[in-house]
């Protein structure tokens, strides 16, 4: 977290050799995420994100195009750049590699590196890969190729200018060293110490224009251009307007956080960072690196073939649903599976069931018994002190976890609250207490729609624009510019909500197993599965409900007396204890069952069977063979747990 005001936060600048994809759709999100959160933290931010446009790479784009490498990065940069607000991406900046506000400074830096000693030219024998657009030592090769790209090297010898970045190294290990959040996460700083380790050598920084015509001129040399990465680094401060009028450089450079994905660590940690050093520019605060999202086995990449389209998974589901799962399934700095099931399966769950089931629950009971008005707040019992004392801790947690880069954490904890809200609607049943006692109902909804209030803000950076429908809808608050403004008891009493539509539908599991839209087209949006033949084939969401299933421990097990298929079960649901009869006998041993979990149908009517009452019905499965087995929770859950 920043802890004096300000945050400057970069994604790395993306090449625009192709178009974008999830991988780098996810680092723009993520950055947008954490700018929100610090706004929301009371932060200045400034945000900046653009394209990486030279080199070999690109150029090879555009010819295989058979178009310029200008025209063809005009229009591939736009589509980086229109990606953005779809993705409800509120960045500050764009910059373009080719804009010459960036090449005016790429040049100023060449210069004062040649003039001080640091850049020198001489002759130079390595392995040069394409692929990697860069030089290998023999010793560096995998195989005898590139360790990158795995791809084919050749020897080359030619006349280059080299940056004298190993005489930066120990300055550079010096700082890791005494920085422990300097390099993020901190097993990442071992990886960097560790390469320093072998020994740096210097930097290659020049291209010769007889081989790589798309680059920025060398101002010393004009049969040269400038090394991609060396141009590209420099973008972090040339949209600053580093050297020239620049108020933006002084004001946000010292508070600068570069965020990017672990294969481009070296090059930041490294590179990067002894080019400051010797321009004399003070180091970022931190270097951010995360992990990578997967197919399979393998890196989601342009290269590989394997990637998934943002725009087509957001067209299906929604900008701010794909930016949830993508923040709540990755841990930052480890690699992560993306799945279309595993995006719907969290959809489902959390937003759906979850979050949209508790406002459309008090949405509902307000609109019915209230007026569609917020009822009184009224005298909070023990219940109410424990909801408002949970939000409280999760108003200090999530700056602690989004602090630590633990973003997944802070959606977690503030989903157990959404748990623990709808509980509290499910214990408390205000739909029956209203009948009796109309002010203990509206207590019961206050709190409800106050914690959903608090739900909606803390949510905000990772789905804005869900996030604002839904405190729109909750009647009127105070606008929270910061968290330290939202305070329990500002929803207005008598205020109207207008909770319209479902804000999270269900959506419906993808028809095969890995199914994803192919890039670059854009899939249609998914139609509701063809329509059963019968209504009775379907059930209402609040019919399945209706039914309560919950998680309950077997506390005793044993056989019915006359009955030999019969046992019966003494069940702890946390609050109660239940008596129940199931024909399991032929199945199982009775003692092998107490201490486990089951799942029981807790409010079917009671029924009488060789005398005995039995309150609630046991789930099971029956296979081939007749054999039956007891349903039980796929992870051992607190007694009385609902399921749905
Ligand atoms: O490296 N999962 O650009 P780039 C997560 N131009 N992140 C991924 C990913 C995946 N499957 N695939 C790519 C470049 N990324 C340079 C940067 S900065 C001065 C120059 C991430 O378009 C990748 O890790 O190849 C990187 O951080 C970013 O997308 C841009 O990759």
């Amino acid at each position: 977290m920043s802890v004096d005001g300000r945050y400057y936060i970069t994604t790395p600048i993306y090449y625009v050799n192709d178009r974008p994809h999830i991988g780098t759709a996810y680092c723009s999100a993520l950055a947008d995420t954490l700018a929100r959160f610090q706004r929301l933290f009371g932060n200045e931010t400034y945000f900046l994100t653009g394209t990486d446009e030279h080199g070999q790479k690109v150029e090879k784009a555009a010819l295989d195009r058979g178009i310029s490498p200008q025209a063809h990065c005009d229009e591939l940069s736009e589509a980086f750049r229109e990606l953005l607000p779809q993705m409800h991406v509120s960045n500050d900046d764009f910059i373009r590699t080719t804009e010459e506000r960036h090449k005016v400074v790429v040049r100023a830096a060449l210069q004062q590196l040649f003039d001080s000693g640091d850049i020198y030219a001489e002759d130079y024998e390595g392995w040069y890969s394409t692929a990697a657009e860069r030089f290998w030592t023999e010793k560096d090769l995998v195989n005898g190729k590139c360790p990158d790209s795995g791809q084919d090297v050749e020897k080359i010898v030619e006349r280059n200018y080299f940056f004298r970045m190993s005489k930066y190294s120990d300055q550079l290990r010096a700082h890791i060293e005494a920085n422990a959040e300097f390099i993020r996460p901190p097993h990442r700083a071992n990886e960097v110490l560790g390469f320093l380790d072998k020994g740096l050598q210097d930097l290659c920084i020049s291209r010769p224009k007889a081989r790589l015509a798309w680059g920025i001129e060398l101002p010393f040399d004009t049969d040269y251009v400038t090394y991609v990465w060396f141009d590209a680094l420099l973008n972090y401060i040339s949209a600053l307007g580093y050297g020239g009028d620049d108020d933006l450089f002084q004001t946000w450079w010292p508070h600068s956080n570069h965020l990017l994905g672990k294969d481009i660590l070296t090059t930041h940690s490294v590179y990067w960072t002894t080019i400051l050093l010797a321009l004399g520019v003070p180091l970022p605060k931190s270097i951010i690196a995360h992990g990578w999202w997967l197919r399979g086995e393998a890196k989601m990449s342009k290269s590989l073939g394997n990637v998934v389209s943002p725009l087509g998974m957001k067209d299906v589901y929604g900008a701010d649903v794909l930016r949830y799962f993508l923040m709540r399934d990755m841990v930052i700095g480890l690699d992560s599976d993306f799945s279309e099931a595993m995006l719907v399966r969290r959809n489902n769950s959390d937003l759906a069931n979850d979050l949209g089931n508790l406002a459309r629950r008090a949405a509902g009971l307000v609109d019915r018994y209230f007026d569609g008005k917020v009822p009184t707040e009224g005298a909070a019992g023990e219940e109410e002190r424990v909801l408002h004392e949970m939000a409280s801790a999760l108003r200090r947690r999530v700056p602690e976890l989004v602090g630590d880069l633990k973003i997944h954490s802070a959606i977690e904890e503030t989903l157990q609250f959404v748990r623990s809200l709808n509980k509290y609607v499910t214990d408390t049943a205000p739909f029956k207490v209203v009948k009796t006692d109309p002010a203990a109902a509206g207590r019961i909804l206050y709190t409800v729609l106050e914690g959903l209030r608090h739900v909606s803000w803390l949510l905000t950076p990772v789905m804005p624009m869900k996030m604002a429908e839904l405190h729109e809808g909750l009647g009127t608050s105070p606008a929270i510019t910061t968290l330290a403004s939202l305070q329990w008891g500002d929803l207005e009493e008598g205020s109207a909500i207008s909770m319209g539509k479902g804000l999270f539908p269900r959506a419906e599991p993808p028809e095969e197993a890995e199914e994803t839209p192919a890039e670059p087209q854009a899939k249609a949006p998914k139609k509701a599965k063809s329509k059963p033949k019968k209504d009775s084939d379907v059930i209402e969401f609040d019919d399945f409900l209706a039914v309560q299933l919950v998680v309950a421990d077997v506390k005793s097990c044993g056989p019915v007396e006359g009955a030999d298929k019969l046992l019966i079960f003494e069940l702890d649901l946390g609050t109660e204890t239940r008596t129940v009869l199931s024909g399991l006998a032929k199945h199982y041993a009775p003692e092998s069952l107490v201490g486990t979990q089951v799942v029981l149908v807790s409010n079917l009517k009671p029924r009488k069977i060789f005398g005995v009452e039995s309150q609630g019905m046991l789930l099971t499965t029956e296979d081939a063979e007749g054999g039956v087995h007891l349903l039980r929770p796929g992870a051992p859950a607190p007694a009385g747990t609902r399921i749905q």
